[in-house]
């Protein structure tokens, strides 16, 4: 723990730079996303656009809108794993999408890999933006669209055949939508678990696991809250494994499950997912101390490890931005921009 903060100081030169890129892509991208018409939906075309770029709708705050690329991306899942994945925006697992229960949500979704894949998402739309038999060709693009719904933890990835190794290959992520009546304020991370092996895409024996596509990125990169906040978790299970407990120390924590807000929590010492589900937890500890998540059993052990580092707040802390107590605090930028740090990803 120690060369932690070394760790992410000299990561974070790299990080800027990133950002900077990723916004270059982003003002190139809007140009040419401005004159696509919303209309044409579920339509198939040629192109060849290249960007990373994620956008929300500026003219109407009741649509939000998003572009992603599928693209072969060089990536880190572990401190000596490189690999050759599949990627939405070149990030395993891709950009977290949030939205609003209600809102119009348009994906343009860009095939710049040698094979077929879509997008498909959990939660609510009619049956031709279900990305399982619309399947978008290499170098062509389709256009999702639905209203969000229901609130809570939901998901996407690819659903091409065989489903298993497009979604290990990379092509996931989570898809949060929020309530309309806003959420009691809270410290929040997204944690998507998922795996890979380095020998056989298909085998139910991985030899990584991981949150956010890093081995161990927790355990190196503690989460950081404070005593008394209360913590939220959106937990999504885009693993091949078999359904293993997620479990918090030092405190009971409450569970929604299936991810979904309309449920009644539950109190829980240990939940398990299966692949293609997903949990919301809420929690809180009096007291300071590192406390460890993991997936209980075989998973912890190949990289499915973290933990909350709990410390008393400070004088001068500002609420809603270093604190959650009468507003929220969002990790997820935080969160995404260490996974992109430590992937250390190139894009051919
Ligand atoms: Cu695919």
């Amino acid at each position: 723990m120690d060369n932690m903060f070394p760790t992410i100081s000299t990561h974070r030169t790299k990080a800027i730079i990133l950002i900077v890129m990723i916004s270059f892509s982003f003002f190139a991208l809007s140009d040419s996303l401005e004159n696509k018409s919303v209309a044409s939906k579920a339509v198939i075309s040629n192109t060849n656009q290249t960007s990373t770029a994620t956008k929300t709708n500026q003219t109407n705050p009741n649509t939000k809108e998003f572009t992603l690329v599928a693209k072969e991306t060089m990536l880190d899942i572990s401190p000596s794993k490189k690999i050759k994945a599949w990627t939405y925006n070149g990030t395993i697992p891709g950009p977290t999408l949030r939205v609003t229960e209600g809102d119009k949500v348009i994906v343009h979704f860009i095939n710049e890999l040698d094979l077929p894949h879509t997008i498909h998402f959990h939660g609510g739309h009619n049956g031709t933006m279900d990305g399982v038999f619309e399947i978008v060709p290499p170098n062509k693009t389709f256009t999702y669209e639905f209203t969000a719904a229901p609130s809570g933890a939901l998901m996407y990835h690819c659903h091409v055949m065989p489903v298993v190794e497009h979604v290990r290959m990379g092509l996931y992520g989570a898809f949060i939508v929020d309530p309309k009546t806003p959420l009691p304020p809270a410290k929040e991370f997204v944690i998507v678990f998922g795996d890979y092996d380095t020998k056989d895409i298909h085998t139910s024996d991985p030899e990584s696991a991981f949150y956010n596509g890093y081995e161990n990125i927790y355990y190196d990169n503690p989460l950081p809250v404070y005593t008394n906040e209360t913590v939220r978790v959106y937990m999504i299970n885009l693993s091949q494994l078999p359904a293993y407990g997620y479990h918090i120390h030092g405190t009971l924590f409450k569970t929604w499950i299936s991810g979904i807000w309309m449920n009644d929590p539950v109190h829980t010492q240990t939940y398990a997912t299966s692949s293609g589900d997903a949990a919301i937890f809420e929690m809180e500890w009096p007291w300071e101390g590192k406390y460890v998540f993991h997936q209980h059993g075989i998973p912890e052990d190949r990289g499915a490890m973290g933990f909350f580092n709990v410390t008393q707040p400070v004088p001068g802390l500002i609420d809603g931005k270093d604190i959650a107590i009468s507003k929220p605090v969002s990790m997820i930028d935080w969160q995404e921009n260490l996974t992109k740090v430590l992937q250390n990803a190139t894009i051919d």
